[in-house]
């Protein structure tokens, strides 16, 4: 059993985040009243935080506060509400989330949208949410994200809280690869969601195909056994934790229900909000296919659907609603007699005292959505089968379906399969019924809606996941199938990537393992390799010592070694008394702890020893310098580079190398690997794209163009340790 981490403590304060409040406000007469939401998932999470105190993070849905943080009356936890313009409601909820993930997500590619105006606005706000949190859990043990609105909100929380723990979980279906990478937006929704500890699903197909994304997506590395996932410095535990209800609330209030009204008829019921996903069409035709194959149905039985109005602003939930009252029609004109209509259709919301009396007493329940992420009507339907027991019809395709086996399970989209089924439910021996409903119920009462909070904070507060260090196997996954046999041209970066960054460049020693490794690889007749750095080619040359090698300084301006005639960029000549300029500007721009280093025709300022409230003036004033000089300015690890603007990068300069060394043929000849950690090797990178396999090394936190990354200067020994030994067929 892992072991549960201080910084988890159970003591300490926890933010809740989620697009919706835990409250729904009205303006009326009096002013703003506020009401608590009934939602099961409010009464379940507010207990831990009156317990643990904390804040609630969320949208009030109408315009109430701006900012600030207020204690929620009566309440012993706090909510930040976060305000959304009329754009942000539109293009962030209505947009991004209903019209683009929600149908994605449930696997209903062409009901999707795509429109880049709404991913901008989704950003923006989830930044709010996730900068709001993180205000509000800073002495928090846990920030505890939720759903598909927020996404991106992990990695702002995560930019302003190294060290807190971050779980999440999503309430919807993760739909296979093939279908979520249809968004264009893919990497960036992965990446946000990998700065959390823990990602929960309602199931395990779920989980599987979001580690099968991030694998497929981002080049991460991941423990399908384990359900764990390495992505550059960090590392993510993906759960399985299916969501339970308040079993014993809904079984009491079935009890305390009064008794149905007249019992003429058998009742198939229908409950749901009015989504596409839910498959309420499909049941209606499949009620419709039963009325025709089994006739003995007529005049005894009816469909009663309820259906509760949603997301109306979204054309297709108004499109849904006119089909709905179409096929309602069609049905109840072609079957109804004078005492009998088969469909009866009411479009409202029902209180949960009527709901559960609607339950209990209903024959059979027919649950057919085309997907969802669990289903909780289901799982109601089943606590409140006190008295005589119903029969529960799922459709296969709810996340549901995964643990209430004991359920008929249906193919919505099989009309006729579907109504074969209703008939064996309406027409199933009480002894089945009441074993059926009793395994349902057992299991709905052990794992209900406490047990599932306790599961997730449990899981939450276990220790930081750690992969298994990189091995050969996992390089033979990646590698093996990519160099084949073919010659391999190595290019590697130094600072961060051979050697681990320090306070100063000139400390920044090669370990001896690592040019062991480089050693090795270099004496294999089948490698070549090549150090690509920022630093002067004198300083790299000197510091890998291994002058057999070949080596780009200064990002390539200047390329040395091995077989390829010396390189110096020829416009550089232009440059050599501007960059004596400019070092004495910025030898001026100096504070304490700050440096600048001369490289020839590039130049670095160095600012890591500066105290961090200086940084932000310092930084501006070497960049506005750089710039007066008819530099170009680079950002780089605590640093600022000056390089002349030469259209050349280490991109360019590994290209040179190519071409110089194999012909311009090079790709037939030689398989390329690149490993940089650094902004300046994201040229190569992007260039190198689709030619090459390359690695980022370090935080997770900024994108790349790279394959893949690897955690740190370790991982790169372990990578040329298994090149320099791999057996290789010229060999
Ligand atoms: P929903 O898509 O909203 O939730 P669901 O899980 O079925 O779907 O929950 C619906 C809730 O609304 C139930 O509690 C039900 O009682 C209530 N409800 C439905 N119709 C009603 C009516 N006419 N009157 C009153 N109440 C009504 C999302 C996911 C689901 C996932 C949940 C929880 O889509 O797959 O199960 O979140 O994670």
């Amino acid at each position: 059993m892992a072991r549960k981490d201080s910084n988890a403590s159970a003591e300490r304060p926890v933010v809740v985040a989620s697009n919706r409040l835990p409250f729904t406000f009205k303006h009326t007469a009096k002013g703003l009243v506020r009401e608590p939401s009934a939602g099961g998932l409010v009464s379940a999470l507010e207990p831990v935080l009156r317990k643990r105190g904390g804040t609630w993070v969320g949208w009030p849905g109408i315009d109430v506060w701006e900012g600030e943080s207020i204690a929620a009356r009566g309440e012993a936890y706090r909510i930040r509400p976060v305000a959304l313009s009329e754009t942000e409601v539109q293009r962030y909820y209505h947009g991004f989330s209903n019209r683009t993930l929600w149908p994605l997500m449930h696997s209903l590619a062409p009901q999707a949208r795509f429109d880049a105006r709404d991913f901008v606005h989704y950003e923006e706000v989830n930044k709010r949410f996730g900068a709001a949190a993180a205000e509000e859990g800073e002495d928090a043990g846990l920030v505890w994200i939720h759903d598909y609105q927020l996404l991106l909100a992990p990695a702002e929380v995560r930019k302003h809280l190294p060290d807190t723990r971050l779980a999440f979980f999503l309430h919807i279906p993760f739909p296979p690869y093939d279908i979520f990478r249809l968004l264009p937006w893919d990497r960036e929704l992965l990446r946000g969601l990998l700065a959390c500890d823990l990602i929960a699903f309602h199931v395990r197909s779920y989980a599987q195909n979001f580690l099968d994304c991030v694998e497929r997506t981002l080049g991460a590395r991941v423990d399908k056994a384990e359900m764990l996932v390495e992505y550059g410095d960090r590392s993510t535990r993906i759960r399985a934790l299916p969501l339970g209800i308040e079993f014993e609330r809904y079984e009491a209030l079935a009890r305390a229900a009064p008794p149905p009204q007249s019992a003429r008829e058998r009742v198939v019921l229908g409950i749901d909000r009015l989504d596409y996903t839910k498959g309420i069409p499909e049941r209606m035709l499949a009620f419709e296919r039963l009325l025709e194959l089994h006739p003995e149905h007529r005049e005894e039985v009816i469909l009663l659907q309820i259906a509760v109005p949603s997301r109306s602003q979204v054309a297709e939930y108004r499109k849904l609603k006119r089909e709905l009252d179409e096929i309602v029609g069609r049905i109840n004109g072609r079957f109804a007699t004078a005492g009998w209509s088969p469909i009866r259709y009411l479009y409202r919301t029902v209180d949960q005292q009527r709901l559960c009396g609607i339950y209990r007493d209903a024959d059979v329940a027919l649950v057919t959505p085309l997907r969802d992420g669990m289903n909780l009507v289901a799982k109601e339907f089943v606590a409140c089968q006190v008295e005589a027991p119903g029969v529960l019809v799922l459709s296969r395709l709810a996340g549901a379906a995964d643990t209430m086996r004991e359920a008929l399970m249906v193919n919505p989209y099989d009309i006729d399969g579907s109504a074969e089924t209703l008939h064996r439910a309406l027409t199933m021996e009480e002894e089945e019924r009441a074993s059926r409903a009793t395994a349902l119920r057992r299991r709905e009462r052990r794992d209900d809606l406490g047990a599932w909070v306790t599961s997730f904070l449990e899981e939450a507060g276990v220790e930081r996941p750690t992969l298994a260090p990189l091995q050969g196997a996992d390089f033979s996954a990646w590698l093996d199938n990519f160099l084949k046999s073919y010659r391999l041209a190595l290019f590697l970066d130094y600072d961060g990537t051979l050697s681990p960054l320090r306070e100063h460049p000139s400390k920044a020693r090669l370990p001896p393992r690592v040019r062991k490794a480089l050693i090795a690889c270099a004496e294999r007749n089948d490698v070549d390799v090549s150090i690509v750095s920022g630093r002067s080619l004198a300083d790299v040359q000197k510091m890998v010592g291994v002058p057999e090698l070949t080596f780009a300084g200064n990002h390539g301006l200047e390329i040395d070694g091995g077989d390829i005639p010396h390189f110096s960029h020829e416009d550089l000549v232009h440059y050599r008394q501007r960059a004596e300029a400019l070092a004495s500007d910025l030898e001026r721009c100096e504070v304490d702890g700050a440096w600048t280093e001369h490289k020839g025709p590039t130049l670095t300022y160095h600012y890591r020893a500066v105290p961090e409230n200086r940084r932000e003036q310092l930084v501006e004033d070497v960049r506005s310098n750089i710039v007066l000089h008819g530099y170009q300015s680079r950002d780089a690890h605590c640093a600022i580079e000056a390089r002349p603007p030469i259209g050349w990068d280490k991109g360019r300069a590994v290209l040179h190398i190519l071409r110089t060394r194999y012909g311009p043929a090079w790709s037939e000849e030689v398989r390329v690997i690149y490993v940089g950690d650094d902004q300046t090797d994201e040229d190569a990178f992007r260039f190198l794209a689709g030619l090459s396999t390359t690695f980022r090394v370090g935080s997770a936190d900024t994108p790349t163009a790279a394959t893949r990354r690897l955690p740190d200067v370790d991982a790169v020994r372990a990578l040329l340790e298994w090149l320099a030994a791999r057996q290789s067929k010229q060999s």
